[in-house]
């Protein structure tokens, strides 16, 4: 039926501010230049100041599903293709024997998680520097997110400031429990984790979301009273 959500998925109306506990009070240092730093498979780590410049911006209106159940429709992002991105910036770098299998997607709060290569390059996955005609913000991932539609939000990374280049056989230690960390989390097959089944993970999750959405929204209120102000 046209318009139906994923398996065990609800609509929500608003967009909160989301993640794992530990996350809730963690801020990206640096909000208004993105600077990604690219590294690993014998590369020296280099520093892409402005990672989107000359690059052909996409703008995409996809739903957003949070593995805890809640899923926002129709979110207005733009930013690169990190398929043109990959093309123009990383793949020039690499030594031709090189495979790279995933990525790691390390953010300025230290969350952290990997995507099969295959999977980054769908034409629907972006690195996103703005949502519905804004700037992000710093609740939304500010300055630069990925987003993956096809994914758990947890594949999402806000804030992104550091990729790292993997082998098959690399492991990342997950920012999370490591059953929470599907290594696709694939919404339409409902990969929500390991070893446990989507039906279950849902029943354990759902219960969370009221509390989390309160933790992530009091420590951004809380933050905005204490932060300095900014220089233009
Ligand atoms: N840097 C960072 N990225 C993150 C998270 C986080 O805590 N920190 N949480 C993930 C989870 S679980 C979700 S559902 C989405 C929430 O995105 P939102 O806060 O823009 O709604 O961000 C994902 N990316
Ligand atoms: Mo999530």
């Amino acid at each position: 039926m046209i318009d139906e959500l994923p398996p065990g998925q609800r609509p929500r109306e608003d967009f909160p501010r989301f993640g794992l506990w530990p996350y809730a009070e963690r801020f990206p240092a640096d909000v208004t230049g993105a600077c990604l730093r690219i590294q690993g498979g014998r590369l020296a780590a280099r520093d892409l100041v402005d990672p989107l410049a000359g690059l052909e911006r996409v703008e995409q209106i996809s739903d957003f599903h949070c593995v805890t159940t809640w899923s926002r429709r129709r979110l207005r992002w733009s930013g690169v293709r990190i398929a043109d991105f990959y093309a123009a910036r990383i793949a020039p770098l690499l030594p031709a024997d090189l495979a790279v299998d995933k990525l790691a997607l390390r953010a300025q709060d230290g969350y952290r998680t990997t995507l099969p290569l295959a999977d980054l390059l769908a034409a629907d996955v972006l690195l996103a520097d703005r949502l519905d005609g804004e700037p992000l913000s710093v609740a939304h991932g500010a300055p630069l997110r990925l987003v993956a539609p096809a994914h758990y939000g947890y594949k999402s990374v806000k804030h992104l400031a550091r990729i790292d280049l993997l082998a098959a056989e690399a492991r990342l230690r997950p920012a999370a429990f490591a059953f929470m960390d599907h290594p696709r989390a694939r919404v339409a097959f409902e990969e929500r984790g390991c070893w446990l089944p989507g039906w279950l993970l849902r029943r354990l999750y759902r219960p969370l979301i009221g509390t989390t959405v309160r933790r992530f929204a009091a420590a951004l209120a809380k933050r905005g009273h204490e932060a300095p102000p900014r220089r233009g």
